[in-house]
């Protein structure tokens, strides 16, 4: 069997793949030109892809003999899933194995905001720290005591919960699914509404998948709704907020800052308003970047699509119920 990388994966995981099967990997820039990947996928059993790969009902169909997508993600956003449903091809992904570096990702922005890190880094490397700070200057606010509004509850939502008990934080949450109360007393967080939890929070952080209906979702009307001394924190994806009005809302204090580390194109291009801006600090979709995490997620997407091409369950496949359908 055929199997197409859309970019080059750990080499201990390569060779595994290489032991059963003709691999073929693009090596160009990133991503891969669509006309290529439908030129290429059409005599391969396999794909493996990454979040900036459009995997669309064009890619699906071409690919007549594709049995398994499997992606270095635990977003799914890119593929048509019903598209590759429809043709009983089996798409898998990487959950899990990230939780952990991205909720940590959420709580380092969110720690840098209150406490103005990227402030301070980029004073020194620019020259400009003249004199010593006195009590009254450069101050931040503490995580201890503050509302920490936590926008989807799902692993990552959850994992971002239990550091921040561990920072003393007052927490609401909104999620499609209002938690078991047993989970909800173990994490010590409230249920409240979309509109309740951007009003009541002192920082909200982003963990919903990229759906129709989150699309854009975090809004002006939302970013009007908090108080001026509160933050945003994204590390899921960048078209869940409507980016055009958080500048706006940045540009005008409506909000005290954002941290992003996704955004609505990446990589951002430099035209994008947003950089230059004081009171927004921005990584580069960083969100599962550790040694560790990236070395599991690659294992993971090796034995996802091995399993898949041998028609037997994935470690994690994608289902229809789960209602994250990619947005096509
Ligand atoms: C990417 C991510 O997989 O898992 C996701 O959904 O966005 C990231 O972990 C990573 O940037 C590699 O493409």
């Amino acid at each position: 069997m055929k199997v197409l990388l859309t970019r080059r994966l750990h080499d201990f995981a390569v060779k595994e793949i290489r032991k059963r099967y003709q691999v073929e990997i693009y090596t160009g820039k990133v991503p891969m030109p669509k006309d290529l990947l439908v030129s290429k996928i059409k005599d391969k059993d396999g794909l493996i892809c990454y979040p900036y790969d459009k995997i669309d009902s064009d890619v699906i169909n071409a690919g007549t003999k594709l049995k398994a997508i499997s992606t270095f993600s635990v977003g799914y956003n890119h593929i048509d899933v019903k598209a590759a449903l429809e043709r009983g091809i089996i798409v898998s992904y990487t959950p899990e194995v990230l939780t952990r570096a991205t909720a940590d990702l959420a709580m380092a922005l969110m720690l840098s905001l209150f406490r103005r890190v990227g402030e301070g880094n980029s004073l020194i490397h620019k020259k400009e720290w003249k004199t010593i700070f006195g009590p009254y200057e450069f101050l931040g606010t503490d995580l201890h005591g503050k509302t920490l509004g936590i926008f989807g509850m799902g692993r990552i939502g959850k994992a971002v919960a239990k550091r921040a008990l561990g920072f003393e934080m007052k927490l609401l949450y909104h999620n499609r699914k209002r938690l078991s109360p047993r989970e909800e007393k173990s994490l010590n967080a409230r249920y409240v509404s979309l509109d309740e939890l951007f009003r009541r929070s002192d920082v909200v952080s982003i963990h919903v998948p990229h759906t129709p209906k989150t699309h854009h979702i975090v809004n002006l009307k939302l970013l009007k709704n908090m108080k001026k001394t509160s933050f945003l924190v994204n590390t899921a994806r960048g078209k869940i907020i409507n980016e055009k009005d958080l500048v706006v809302a940045l540009k005008k204090k409506t909000i005290a800052g954002a941290a992003l580390d996704v955004f609505q194109n990446e990589p951002i291009d430099a035209s994008n308003p947003l950089i230059g801006l004081k009171n927004v600090l921005m990584t580069p979709h960083i969100g599962s970047a550790t040694v560790e995490t990236r070395r599991e997620m690659a294992e993971i997407t090796v034995k996802n699509l091995m399993l898949s091409l041998a028609r037997k369950k994935p470690i994690y496949q994608v289902k229809v119920e789960s209602g994250h359908l990619g947005r096509f």
